[in-house]
């Protein structure tokens, strides 16, 4: 709850995770024995920021290199591979779609797979620097890119900052509050580097560097405040009585600029009332990572989740290049333009989230679904989906669906749930993985939040069959009924 810059840890570095750190080595001694590269990433947070790392390491390093963005390594999105000689790095992507760069043509001394997405390996045996692979389920593509640029040089330690933003993209911190294992270490890096404040154990609120408090109070899902969580006046009045008001222009403070004193009464009061209710508050409190290299008041760049939603918004919108580019250091049109996209993204969630929240959602018995048609597009339909789940039943994963855009014959699907119901032994990536595969779809992802796509003609069954394997996933942890 203040501005600290802890350095716990300190005595363990790096090079102290082996087996991971062997692999990265390996890659890196790959990699640098081209003078070509090509670097293939994720239209995401985690994937621009972990191209942006590769690519400014590799240049830094002497190597030629360009990069490609796409939306999902598919056989529709193959043809943006280039057919040229360069050696290809696959960042947030590739693991899990292995078999597809074999049908590309791709010869495994051609690639290198830098990826945190669950595995599915082919005939061809491609190298993969693959976190989950060392048990890591915490760490990102960014914080593996992070790896092997500081492999690479270890003068690229400032790339730590894009590392802890591609992390908390990938929501690697939301379980714990707080970045753990080897992402807590590049955390580190980055605060010695010093172009990181970790504010440990602060509120856990979203919008520390933009959002009013009264929205950032009211509207952050992951806690319940009685009087005040979904209820903007109610945030307001709570507000007021404890002497915290809008200035003369009408605007409330962001919490970021709040005083230390005034922090600790707020939270002060806030774990009073909610004792009052007793509501637990376990989750009232989570590290923040601030940038006070940015410059700029009141900008999302100023802290990394804010930083990670501009990009997302950039990716979501067909424009990973423009985030990449705020990534690199630029600032000025660039920024102009990410944040007129960043405006047009939160609009665009909100109104996902309230259909969702107006249609309401069928029950099943293990799960929660929802089919948004070709409302919205569907590269935003997840994120919307992740967020409408503090309002509904937060023991059922929620499945939305909706009309895949490149080809409407076909279904995009979409799977979040919360951290507990993961800890009850549910796996949203098998569940999907499975249960598409049995339609001839395609799923992938993570255990807490998962795609897949399917023919339009398979919904109804795919929803049940969705629910059941939910159900056998419960039974086989012991946790569910039958
Ligand atoms: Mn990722």
């Amino acid at each position: 709850m203040n501005r600290t810059y802890i350095l716990k840890g300190e005595n363990r570095t790096l090079s102290t995770i082996m087996s991971l750190a062997q692999d990265v080595k390996e890659a890196v001694a790959e990699i640098r024995s081209h003078d070509e590269v090509t670097i293939i990433s994720h239209i995401d947070a985690d994937g621009i920021t972990s191209e942006a790392i590769l690519s400014l390491a590799l240049s830094r390093a002497g190597i030629q290199n360009r990069s490609v963005f796409i939306r999902q390594l598919e056989p529709l999105t193959l043809h943006a591979i280039p057919d040229d000689t360069s050696f290809k790095v696959f960042s947030d992507l590739g693991s899990g779609q292995q078999s597809l760069l074999e049908e590309k043509g791709l010869p495994a001394q051609d690639v290198i797979i830098i990826d945190h997405h669950v595995s599915q390996p082919a005939t061809t045996r491609y190298v993969e620097v693959n976190s989950l692979h060392h048990g890591y389920e915490k760490l990102s593509a960014a914080g593996v890119a992070y790896l092997v640029a500081m492999e690479l040089d270890n003068k690229n330690q400032d790339l730590a900052k894009l590392a802890v933003i591609g992390n908390v993209g990938d929501m690697m911190d939301r379980e714990d509050l707080c970045l753990s294992g080897p992402a807590r270490e590049i955390l580190l890096a980055g605060v010695r580097y010093g172009n990181i404040e970790l504010w440990e154990r602060d509120l856990n609120i979203y919008g520390i560097s933009t959002r009013p408090l009264p929205q950032a109070l009211a509207y952050t899902d992951d806690l319940d405040i009685p009087g005040v969580s979904q209820d903007l006046l109610g945030a307001k009045r709570f507000l007021e009585r404890l002497g915290v008001t809008p200035d003369e222009r009408r605007h409330w403070p962001v919490w970021q600029e709040i005083s230390f004193s005034d922090k600790q009464m707020i939270v002060t009061a806030l774990v009073e009332q909610m004792i009052a209710f007793s509501k637990p508050v376990n989750r009232l409190f989570a590290d923040h990572y601030v940038f006070s290299d940015e410059e700029m008041r009141y900008s999302p760049l100023g802290n990394a989740s804010e930083y990670a939603t501009l990009l997302n918004s950039c990716g979501r919108w067909s424009r990973p290049q423009l985030g990449d580019s705020i990534c690199r250091g630029n600032r000025g049109g660039a920024y102009t333009e990410a944040y007129k996209m960043l405006k047009n993204h939160r609009n665009c969630i909100r109104e996902v989230l309230q259909f969702i929240v107006d249609n309401g959602v069928s029950e099943l018995s293990h799960i929660l679904y929802l089919h948004v048609g070709d409302r919205f597009p569907d590269t935003i339909v997840g994120i919307g989906a992740g967020m409408a789940l503090s309002r509904l039943n937060p023991k059922k994963p929620l499945l939305i669906m909706c009309v895949d855009q490149m080809d409407p014959q076909n279904t995009k699907v979409s799977m979040r749930t919360k951290p507990d119901v993961i800890a009850g032994g549910v796996n949203l990536q098998e569940a999907l993985c499975e249960t598409a595969g049995k339609y001839g779809g395609s799923g992938g992802g993570h255990r807490i939040a998962a795609g897949a796509f399917i023919p339009k003609t398979a919904e109804k069954e795919f929803v049940y069959d969705v629910n059941e394997a939910i159900r056998r996933q419960l039974i086989k942890a012991g946790t569910g009924t039958s």
